[in-house]
């Protein structure tokens, strides 16, 4: 398929997504949305694509929601479209997806951010909720996941003032995994993204799985979840393959399966 706001590529057992709107900072709007959902259907589908990396240009991840295409939208029009809620396909990616953040990922940039699995930030890139500014709120997850992962004071400093912060205090927060210099960025999500490809893909769905359950449920369900899980990878070759690998002191050779 022809993409017009998004490159998609493979880089060895990675896909690559890069936002392709630089006139509008890769601000979000539905033609983003629909080539989104297109390309991680492909990518999902793809078994030799073990992760995604999803990245934006050296200026901006994404500015945000498109405020031009949103502007004149009423409320009947958001309600009735259910305005938004086309996001929660992308994050439920079910192959792990690493967000390389430069730049600004504001708005719905950040919340975009924060539906992949972890965030590695360039020491450029600068994180804010600045919705509160254009008289709303965050509405793709930005008081739901940043609160998750910074707690509450912080989220209620970027959400309710729309201040940004930068990449050094994103870390500190706990919202990035990784700050790098901004000409190592794309580098450094692709060798981790191509680390976890090399891996069984069964384990790293349900590690996936395991830990995003730590987020629906109590300490007690999530254990039960986890050992079920750890119990069933015993039933994968690949579970066979990686020990005996090690005991054989050589590398593993994972079938997927
Ligand atoms: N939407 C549409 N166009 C944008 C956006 C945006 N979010 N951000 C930047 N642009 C455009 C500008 O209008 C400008 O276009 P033009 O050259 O035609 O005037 C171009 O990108 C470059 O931007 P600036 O000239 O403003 O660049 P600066 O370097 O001066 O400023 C900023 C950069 C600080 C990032 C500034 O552009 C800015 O504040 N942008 C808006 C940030 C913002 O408020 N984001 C939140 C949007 S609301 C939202 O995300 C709600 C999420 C929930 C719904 C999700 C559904 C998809």
């Amino acid at each position: 398929m022809a993409y017009e706001t998004l490159i998609v590529e493979t880089r060895g057992n990675v896909g690559l997504v890069t936002l392709n709107r630089p006139q509008a900072l890769n601000a979000l709007n539905s033609t983003v949305l629909k080539e989104l959902k297109v390309a991680y259907a492909a990518f999902h589908d793809d078994e030799a694509i073990g992760a995604i990396v999803i990245t934006g240009s050296e200026r901006a991840f994404a500015a945000g929601a498109d405020i031009k295409e949103m502007q004149s939208l009423q409320f009947a029009d958001m309600y009735k479209s259910d305005f938004i809620s086309g996001w929660d396909d992308i994050a439920k990616a079910r192959k792990p997806v690493i967000a390389a953040v430069s730049g600004f990922a504001l708005g719905g940039g950040c919340e975009l951010a924060m539906m992949c699995d972890f965030i590695i930030a360039a020491e450029t890139a600068k994180f804010g909720q600045p919705e509160i500014t254009l008289g709303v709120i965050p509405g793709m997850g930005g008081s739901q996941r940043l609160t998750r992962a910074v707690g509450k004071a912080k989220a209620m400093d970027l959400v309710l003032t729309g201040r940004m912060m930068d990449a050094a205090e994103a870390e500190r927060s706990g919202l990035v995994s990784r700050v790098v210099a901004p000409e190592r960025l794309l580098d450094e999500a692709l060798a981790a993204a191509e680390k976890i490809a090399s891996l069984s893909q069964p384990s790293v769905m349900m590690a996936k799985e395991a830990v995003n359950r730590a987020f629906e449920t109590t300490l007690e369900e999530g254990l039960r979840f986890e050992r079920r899980l750890f119990h069933s990878l015993f039933a994968t070759d690949d579970q066979k393959e990686g020990m005996a690998a090690f005991v054989e002191k050589r590398k593993p050779a994972f079938k997927h399966r």
